[in-house]
Formats: structure tokens, sequence, C-alpha cells
């Protein structure tokens, strides 16, 4: 067990986007090509001497390896203790709960997410910080800074620790402890929902739930919870069985991906209540029987029924949300009394505003929603917050999706995405959009009229950083929008995500076709951006 230093060149193109570094398997398997971006992250990281790091991923292709790899770095870097997750097994909920709950300098957690895995799929690597939270800015241009540099890597000469056996094993001074990948991440859900309740709700017999984890992370923590912990029927959690391909599927959980959640539950004899998580568990989809739930929508209903579930019984100090994501949770925060705050995508943004106790809950519309219980997305967590508060209600999901849009009006809401369109395009696009940005406010677009037009920056609240061109938003005045942006977890071209939203108060056209209530708007956002023109496509490549 020695150190050994090796040489080792930059490679150009590891800049963390959205959620850490993602690229094609192969890409990850050049040489030293993982070790560099370890040992960028290591550097660029102050006092990680005797400290404990945490690691983990979504058990997809390459994760294992990727694993033994960053124990023998963490030792040879000097960490005092890794926690590793059993088979190298933690969500990203779960290993932000074990990074807080251990007192952790940090982790790093091996997941793509959403995207496809496999020999010629997408693997990620993200660091996490003392907060449990995704990395900052600050520290992401910080590691990537360090990458153009690099000219050596240190890792432990040792052979591989044993993940499928929990327990502690030494690397040189460093003591690796593999630990149940479920336990710390369960327990807290104890503490902050009515399990009693819940328990009651799945044992009357008359209330059925599908939990589909996609053949992805959660398929563990699932079984565990719900047909283990709670007593829901053996076969409540389908596809439980994380596989390293998640069965050739995206492990994405929206109508078009988690096709097999939606064929359970869009028939008349149907389950009550469904639900599904995405590749590394932060995300979800909530449905009822024939029924889904946009994830802002969620996020609202969450917010306006919080003190119906005992861990946020004395209510909400605010609530945040992504600029994308529907205002629908502005309407709820305004009649509590509370602030909303408007962040860039991603939950890196959040961090701080829940470290402040600015914001209690957050939310995505890409299927992400969380609390200050942790500092990362959750999707058993979202799962669990809605059983709670149908055990509370005793109302169906449709019934109290409906009652909300009654109360608060609804915000009609649409996620178009055109993946693998040619990169050059789709940043001439976004530039063309940019240029024109100060001449909309006044026009008249038939009955719409612009209010604003920028492209989103951001300053954070706590520390004044600030997050420039984070997606073109054009608000209308009756408060509709149209917001353009390109993803940053692509591993192929550029995908162009185009959102939009209007608000409707009439009660009596809540029930209409979301794609046809946004068809105008749809249109027109089309006839400012040329986005079909461009792209060459007529049609999106997914809905939400
Ligand atoms: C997407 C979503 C964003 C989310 C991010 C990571 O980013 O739009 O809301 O935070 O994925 O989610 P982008 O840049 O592609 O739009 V996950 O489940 O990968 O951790
Ligand atoms: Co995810």
């Amino acid at each position: 067990t020695t150190v050994q230093t090796v040489s080792t060149q930059p490679y150009s193109d590891q800049k963390p986007g959205t959620s850490g570094l993602r690229k094609k398997v192969p890409t990850f398997q050049q040489p030293n090509y993982l070790q560099n971006f370890i040992q960028a992250i290591f550097d660029s990281l102050d006092g990680i001497q005797n400290q404990t790091l945490v690691v983990g991923g979504d058990g997809r292709y390459y994760n294992r390896e990727a694993i033994q790899i960053i124990l023998k770095m963490a030792a040879a870097n000097g960490f005092g203790k890794v926690l590793v997750g059993q088979g190298g097994i933690l969500s990203t909920p779960a290993a932000s709960c074990v990074i807080r709950k251990n007192n952790a300098f940090g982790g790093i957690i091996l997941s793509a997410s959403h995207n496809p895995g496999g020999p010629k799929e997408d693997f990620g690597v993200k660091y996490n910080v003392s907060n449990g939270g995704p990395a900052p800015e600050k520290i992401t241009s910080a590691i990537f800074d360090r990458t153009k540099t690099i000219s050596e890597y240190k890792i432990l000469d040792a052979s591989d620790v044993d993940l499928d056996r929990i327990g502690t094993t030494q690397l040189g001074h460093t003591t690796v402890e593999v630990i149940d990948c479920v336990a710390d991440y369960a327990a807290q859900m104890e503490t902050l929902f009515d399990f009693a309740a819940i328990q009651d709700l799945l044992s009357r017999g008359n209330f059925r739930i599908c939990i589909d984890s996609l053949h992805a992370v959660t398929g563990p923590y699932a079984t565990a919870i719900f047909e283990r912990r709670l007593n829901a029927p053996a076969g409540t959690v389908q596809n439980g069985v994380p596989l390293e391909d998640f069965g050739g599927g995206h492990p994405d959980p929206n109508l078009v991906y988690a096709k097999s959640l939606v064929d359970v539950m869009f028939k008349d004899d149907g389950p009550d209540f469904g639900a599904a998580s995405d590749g590394d568990g932060d995300r979800n989809m909530i449905l009822g029987r024939n029924f889904f739930v946009t994830p802002s929508d969620s996020l609202a209903i969450l917010a306006a029924n919080a003190t119906l579930v005992p861990g946020y019984r004395n209510g909400l100090t605010g609530i945040a949300r992504s600029m994308p994501t529907s205002q629908a949770p502005d309407r709820v925060a305004e009649k509590l009394g509370i602030e909303c705050y408007e962040t860039p995508t991603g939950w890196k943004f959040f961090g701080n505003l829940l470290d402040a106790d600015k914001a209690t809950l957050c939310g995505e519309e890409s299927f992400g929603t969380g609390s200050n219980h942790i500092r990362e997305k959750d999707g058993l967590w979202a799962v669990l917050f809605w059983l709670n508060i149908l055990a509370v209600k005793k109302q169906s999901v449709e019934d109290i999706v409906k009652e909300h849009w009654a109360t608060y009006g609804r915000n009609f809401y649409s996620r178009h995405d055109y993946e693998a369109v040619a990169s050059g395009p789709a940043t001439q696009m976004m530039d063309d959009l940019r240029s024109a940005l100060g001449s909309m406010p006044g026009k008249t677009f038939g009955s719409y009229e612009v209010a604003y037009a920028d492209d989103f920056s951001y300053t954070d609240p706590v520390d004044g950083s600030v997050a420039s061109q984070q997606g073109i938003r054009i608000g209308f005045t009756d408060g509709s929008r149209i917001i353009f942006r390109l993803s940053g977890t692509g591993t192929e071209g550029a995908t162009i995500r185009l959102y939009v939203e209007r608000y409707e108060s009439d009660a009596s056209k809540h029930d209409q076709d979301t794609q046809a209530a946004l068809a105008d708007l749809i249109q027109l956002a089309d006839e400012i951006s040329h986005l079909k023109e461009i792209t060459g496509r007529d049609q999106p490549t997914v809905i939400t």
C-alpha cells in the first residue's frame, strides 16, 4: 500500500454542467480521464487531511470500477475515512443525508441521473460539499480550472475493497467503511412523516399504490420503506432491482419514459396513487388514477398542505423554485405571506437559501422536489409527503389538485425538449434571441403583450454571488411566460428546452388539455425563435 504519483495530461472537456461532469462511458474510460477529474476535485479543496468523504452512485455501468479508483485516490490524498454505500450504491438524496449525518467534508456521487446507462451510454461524477449539497459554482469552476493544468495524480497501490460486505477495511492510513445504503435515509424519513397514518392508509385495502423504480437506484430504498416498513403488499415496487443499464430504458420519471408506470395508472381500475423516480433517486413523478400531477403543481400543493405533515407542522420560512418552474408556488407563498425565491436551474442554487433558513421547500419543473431535510432534491421524500397528505385529507390525488386549482387558479405549464440538436444552430438561436430582447417589451403578438424580456440573472441573497445568462425569459402582461434554455446535462450535441406557462383563474376552464390551452403561446414561441426552422424538427423529442 504505497502512494503512487502518476503523471498525466490534461483533458480540455472536463467542465461540470448543471449537475456535475457527464460524459459517455467510453470518454470516462480514456486513460486517466476519471483520475484527472477526481484529482482536480481534491486539489480544489482545502483541508481534506484526515476528513471524511462519502462515496456512492446510482449503480450504473462503470460505477464499481470508478469507486475502486476513487477509494484508492481518496486514501492517497489523505482522507481519514471514506464511507461508501454497500454495492457502491447511494442515491443522491441518501448521499446528501449521509454527508450531513456524519459531518463529512464532502461526497462524490457517481451518476448521470435520468440519462441511460451502459457501456456506450452515460456516466457522471458530481462533488457535494459539507452541507450535503452540490458544490457551488465557485468550487465547480475551480475544479474545471484545475483540470486544464493537471500534470499528476496520487493513487494508492492496493487491492480492491469488497464493496458488498458491510464493515471496515484499511487502505493505508484511511479507513473505508462500507455502510448500509438505506438505513440513515429511511430513519430520517420516519422523523419527517407520519408513518403510522401512511401505514393505516395502505392497509385499508381500498387504497392501492404503485411505485416504479425503473430499474434504478431507488429499488432498495422503496422496497425497504414501502413494502417492509409500511407493509404495502409485495409487488408494490415495480422494476425494483437496480440494473447497470436500467433494463435498456431511460430512468427518467415522465409520461414518456416511465411508460411501465403510466400503463398501470392510466386505466379505470388502476391504483389510487403512483410514483416513479429517476436513475439517482432525486426526481419524482406523481400520478393519481388517470391523472398526472405536474411537478410545478406538486411543489405548490406540498407547500399549501405542509402543515398537515409532522416535519413541517410549524410552517414554511419560504419557498424556492427554479426560474423555468411555473409560478404556481408563488401564489401559495403569497397567500402564506412568505417569500418565493426564483433561482437558476440546478439544485446547487438552493443550498444557500436552505442553509440560511430562507426557504423550507424547493422545487424544479424537471420533476425535482425537496426540502431543508437535506441539500438535494429527493424523489421518495416527495412520494411520502404526498402519501402523508392523502392519509390526512382522505381525498383522491385528482380531487386534491383540482381543489388547489379552484383556490389558487391553474398555471397551465409544459416543457418541450429538442434533444441532440446540432450545437452551432442551437447557440445561434439563443444569440439571436438575446439580441432581440431589447426591442421586445411593449410589442404585441395577437392578444399577448410583452411585459419584459431578459436573459435571467440571479444574485444570491445570501452571499451576493451572481449567475448570469441563465435562460431567455419573455413575460407577458397577463403573467404568461415563454422561456428558452440550453440544457447543461446532455452528452450529445445541444438540447433546447422551451418552457411555456399561462395562468387561468376561471375554474370552468381548468379541465382543458394542457397542450391545447398553451397552443397560442407554443406557436408564438416558434415565431419568435424560429425553433423549428433552425433545428429542422417539426416536433419536440419529449413533451412534459
Ligand atoms: C436538468 C433539469 C434541471 C435539473 C438537472 C439535474 O438540467 O432541467 O432542473 O436540476 O437536470 O437533474 P438541464 O441543464 O439539462 O436543463 V438530475 O435528476 O440530473 O440530478
Ligand atoms: Co437525478
